[in-house]
């Protein structure tokens, strides 16, 4: 049996630490749906405007369609990472131009959370290029975690891997969500990223589950897949034992010096799809329209709304790559009669 299909079967998720006899288990809805790849292909690749209609439908019965959560994205500690993702930048393994710094203070990371906040963000994701974070660090991390919410943010991070302890140490400092993306389908992982598995990504989103705090998982549409890999990635990630809180579909900025630097556009049909899919299989999630928003028309996102994305990274970089202008997003969310989410919404 295979990780995945260990984790599609409902309440249990294996924990690759201990071995396959040991089994977690976690309180699940019994009710919920379970998803099978073939239902999952089949609504793929129904008439777009029948998976629109449905995506659409589900939106409404579970948000209020006109309203998108706007988060904002901080390199806490950028370049310089030990991992060899084939997309990132921020590999220390690929030929990318990039300038490695080390982690950045805390007074500079709660001030520049103040701005996102003027600026509208409600939730602060902050992001280092590691593997997983040293003890030696976590001092810093968790006085960035209890700053930011003084704020009255929502906080977030993605630092790579996390043991249970680590999870329930930034639990106890005040961080809502942790962000830890499963990119593609378990298959075509390893074609992506050799120096971690699937498994280990499965294992961190069970640790910060079992810590409390929030998920937030996605993966990334354009690194060569094929439409099943894109399936299967919902698979695995509506069939978790709670979905993840917000999913982020990102689509490839491809970059230059990193192995990913011609990989084929992705065609845009096909990631409204992919966000529409998102949408029915995880309707209480919310569904973030991610990184690669620069290369997408107005139209495109507005169909991706329209499919069911809810939120986006707002303000003009991600973590090392750019994001639209502010002026850009004020203007196509009033176009289309969007309001950015409030807090209290949330
Ligand atoms: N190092 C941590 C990790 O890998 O979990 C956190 C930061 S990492 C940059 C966060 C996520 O950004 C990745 O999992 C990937 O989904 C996304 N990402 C990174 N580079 C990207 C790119 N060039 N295009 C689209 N998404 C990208
Ligand atoms: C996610 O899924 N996308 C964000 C966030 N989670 C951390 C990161 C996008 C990074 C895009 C490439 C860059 O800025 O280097
Ligand atoms: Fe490192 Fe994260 Fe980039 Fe992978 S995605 S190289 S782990 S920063």
């Amino acid at each position: 049996m295979t990780l995945a299909a260990v984790t599609t079967e409902p309440g249990a998720q294996q924990d690759a630490t201990k071995g396959v006899s040991e089994i977690r288990t976690f309180a699940v809805d019994p009710s919920r749906k379970r998803w099978t790849r073939e239902e999952a292909l089949a609504l793929y690749r129904a008439p777009f405007n029948d998976l629109l209609f449905k995506a659409q439908s589900v939106h409404r019965a579970n948000f209020d369609p006109n309203a998108v959560q706007v988060s904002r994205l901080l390199s806490i500690k950028t370049g310089g990472c030990a991992e060899d993702c084939g997309y990132c930048s921020q590999s220390a393994r690929n030929g990318a131009d990039l300038k490695a710094s080390k982690l950045m203070e805390v007074e500079k990371v709660v001030s520049a959370a103040r701005k996102a906040r003027e600026a509208g963000a409600t939730r602060y994701c902050m992001g280092a290029a590691w593997r997983s974070p040293k003890e030696r660090d976590m001092d810093m991390l968790l006085d960035m975690v209890r700053g930011v919410k003084d704020l009255g943010m929502e906080t977030c991070m993605t630092l790579g891997m996390l043991d249970v302890d680590q999870a329930m140490r930034f639990k106890e400092a005040g961080l809502d969500y942790y962000n830890h993306n499963i990119d593609t389908s378990e298959k075509h992982y390893s074609n992506i990223i050799t120096t971690r598995t699937f498994a280990d990504r499965l294992d961190t989103l069970s640790n910060v589950r079992e810590a409390g705090l929030k998920v937030c998982c996605g993966g990334i549409v354009g690194l060569g897949e094929g439409e099943e890999d894109r399936v299967d990635m919902l698979v695995t990630l509506a069939n978790l034992p709670s979905p993840p809180d917000s999913v982020p579909i990102n689509m490839l900025i491809a970059i230059p010096g990193t192995q990913l630097e011609d990989a084929a556009p992705v065609n845009p049909i096909d990631f409204v799809r992919t966000i529409a899919l998102a949408r029915v299989m995880m309707p209480k999630s919310h569904v973030r329209l991610s990184a690669g928003r620069t290369e997408m028309s107005d139209e495109m996102q507005a169909l991706c709304f329209f499919a069911g994305a809810n939120s986006i990274f707002g303000g003009e970089v991600l973590l090392t790559a750019d994001n639209p202008e502010e002026d850009h997003d004020e203007a196509l969310f009033n176009r289309l009669g969007i309001r950015p989410m409030e807090q209290h919404e949330l």
